[in-house]
């Protein structure tokens, strides 16, 4: 069995949203058209309480894009993003919810983040995408969404980890790329990893 893992295709992440990806509304059209061949698509969906510690507001002096140590992780301060029940945290519009099965929510602990869609990035928490994959009987996981260099990255690089052979869809990811570079060297992990590209 495989299955399709869309990762936060949601307003916050898309051109006018708070935490805007360059592009990240071209992917939309690319999800509707790829979930089509999956009989299982799972959507993760960013879902922070106000007072989430990623965001640079609950930081005094600090600035979106500066890091700081979180219980001895480097975190990346970010704009508010993704708020529980906000607009920014629905998904895109045009985004075909009726294909999709399931949606895993993450990041729901103010005091972690999670970047990948499997575990929180102290790794101590499972979000239960795994339980739902295994349950189905998946061993091949094809995931693309937004954004390449962090939630994308995390969540294909733990999916091979986990064992499930997983390849990233190329036309249907975009990177923030903080850093220039960022989204190559992500491609590189992923590739590292063992994930592969397909398009
Ligand atoms: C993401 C930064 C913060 C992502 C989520 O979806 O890639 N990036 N929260
Ligand atoms: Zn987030």
């Amino acid at each position: 069995m495989k299955a399709l893992i869309l990762v936060d295709i949601q307003n916050d992440f898309l051109p006018g949203g708070a935490l805007a990806v360059k592009h990240g509304d071209r992917v939309v059209p690319v999800a509707n058209e790829w979930m089509e061949k999956y009989r299982l698509v799972i959507a993760t969906q960013d879902w922070h309480p106000a007072n989430h510690q990623s965001f640079a507001s609950q930081h005094p002096g600090k600035k979106p894009g500066q890091r700081i140590m979180l219980d001895d992780i480097e975190q990346v301060l970010w704009p508010d993003h993704c708020v529980q029940g906000t607009k920014g945290a629905e998904f895109a519009p045009g985004l075909n919810l009726d294909g999709i099965q399931h949606v895993i929510q993450k990041g729901t602990d103010p005091r972690f983040d999670s970047y990948s869609g499997f575990f929180d990035n102290d790794r101590q928490h499972a979000t239960g995408l795994e339980a739902l994959l295994r349950e189905h009987n998946v061993t091949v996981v094809h995931i693309m969404g937004l954004a390449t260099d962090y939630c994308v990255k995390a969540t294909a690089i733990d999916s091979a980890q986990l064992g499930f052979e997983t390849a990233v869809i190329l036309e249907g990811i975009r990177g923030v790329e903080l850093g220039l570079g960022d989204c190559a060297m992500a491609m590189e992990q992923m590739m590292a990893a063992r994930v592969e590209m397909i398009s």
